[in-house]
């Protein structure tokens, strides 16, 4: 058995107007990054992790050396990240995969993902190292109310925030047909596994095509991060192997990913990128600041920061605890208080008057 054909792709999406994604599509070693930070520190370090696994993707599939070619990412982000002040705190998701023989082996931090659809079946191989993900495992949140949750964004590690980084690493043990997807959350959060599992059979034949129609499937489903799809397929011994890859270009060079979506968006779906204020919404607002060279202003709760691992469940659970109806009580304690005080003037006044 060998590695068949493969594919990636990446776009910005329809409401972001950077992509700080990045992959590698370089058989045998393939990567998604999804990277986090201020201004363009984001694209800074998914770019610096991506340039740095590049470098070694002639090393042998074992899950050391895939440690190793982690570990090797994440300093060279960290040490980016301490020496430039705009960088400061920046760090990226990785989800990697070094084939061999018939062997893949995953290295993983973050919450891109990595699925494995065998025999008609769609399975999240990677565990999402983020706080949703967390609750759901402890039992303290459904998988569904995960879909919607306000900090779905949130991921409790990452690479090159820290000088050290808790890398998860297995092998799997591949088949002739079997396919393989690495994805950024721009995917898995717009687009149910049911979806993404037909998209996968039904372009088969042409990852090149599966590749853009999640992609549209995600603009579809709103867009609201950078989406990146990298897929590769194992195959039978002498069957033929190509690489379909396509970068579209980054935002700022000229028709940011015009080509990728014109064949897979209907007419219907040419729903503006930048998107018309929205009253309530904060995704237009958001835009402007970011416009603005002001990232910090984004909508917290969609940007994606890091927390620590183990005080993030506490920290969730306390800001979900209500704060609201303390402070309502007070202000109708106040009210009550004011109303008493003027019947009881009148009262007064009154009784007062009667007495003269
Ligand atoms: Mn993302």
């Amino acid at each position: 058995m060998s590695l068949g054909r493969s594919a990636g792709k990446t776009d910005p999406g329809r409401k972001r107007l950077r992509n700080e994604d990045a992959y590698v599509c370089e058989p045998p070693l393939f990567a998604v990054a999804d990277g986090m930070g201020g201004a363009q520190a984001g694209e800074l370090a998914s770019g610096l992790a991506a340039a740095a696994l590049r470098e070694a993707r002639d090393a042998d599939a074992s899950e050391e050396r895939v440690v190793e070619l982690l570990r090797e990412a994440n300093r060279r982000v960290y040490a980016r990240a301490s020496e430039d002040a705009a960088a400061s705190g920046m760090g990226t998701t990785v989800t990697a995969a070094l084939v061999e023989g018939d062997r893949v082996v995953f290295g993983h931090v973050g919450d891109s993902r990595a699925y494995l659809i065998r025999d008609g079946e769609l399975s999240q191989v990677t565990d999402d190292h983020s706080l949703v993900a967390e609750l759901v495992r402890s039992g303290r949140l459904s998988p569904e109310e995960a879909g919607s949750h306000p900090q779905r964004s949130v991921i409790t590690r990452a690479l090159g925030t820290d000088a050290e980084v808790d890398i998860d690493t297995f092998s799997i043990e591949a088949k002739p047909g079997d396919l393989f997807l690495l994805c950024s959350d721009g995917l898995s959060s717009m687009v149910d596994d049911r979806t993404i599992l037909e998209l996968a059979e039904q372009h088969r034949d042409d990852l090149d095509a599966a590749a853009r129609a999640m992609l549209g499937a995600a603009n579809r489903g709103g867009g609201e991060d950078n989406i990146t799809v990298v897929l590769f397929e194992m195959t039978a011994d002498g069957a033929d192997a190509d690489t379909v890859e396509a970068a579209v270009p980054r935002p700022d060079a000229a028709a940011p990913g015009e080509d990728d979506e014109a064949d897979t968006l209907s007419e219907l779906d040419k729903v503006p990128v930048v998107a018309a204020p929205a009253e309530a919404g904060s995704e237009a607002e958001s835009l402007t600041a970011e416009a603005e060279q002001e990232p910090e202003e984004e909508t917290a709760a969609e940007e994606t920061r890091v927390v620590e691992e183990a005080p993030a469940a506490e920290e969730a659970a306390a800001e979900e605890a209500p704060v609201g109806p303390t402070a309502g009580f007070f202000h109708k304690l106040l009210a009550l208080l004011v109303i008493a005080g003027l019947s009881a003037l009148i009262v007064f006044l009154v009784l007062w008057g009667l007495a003269r």
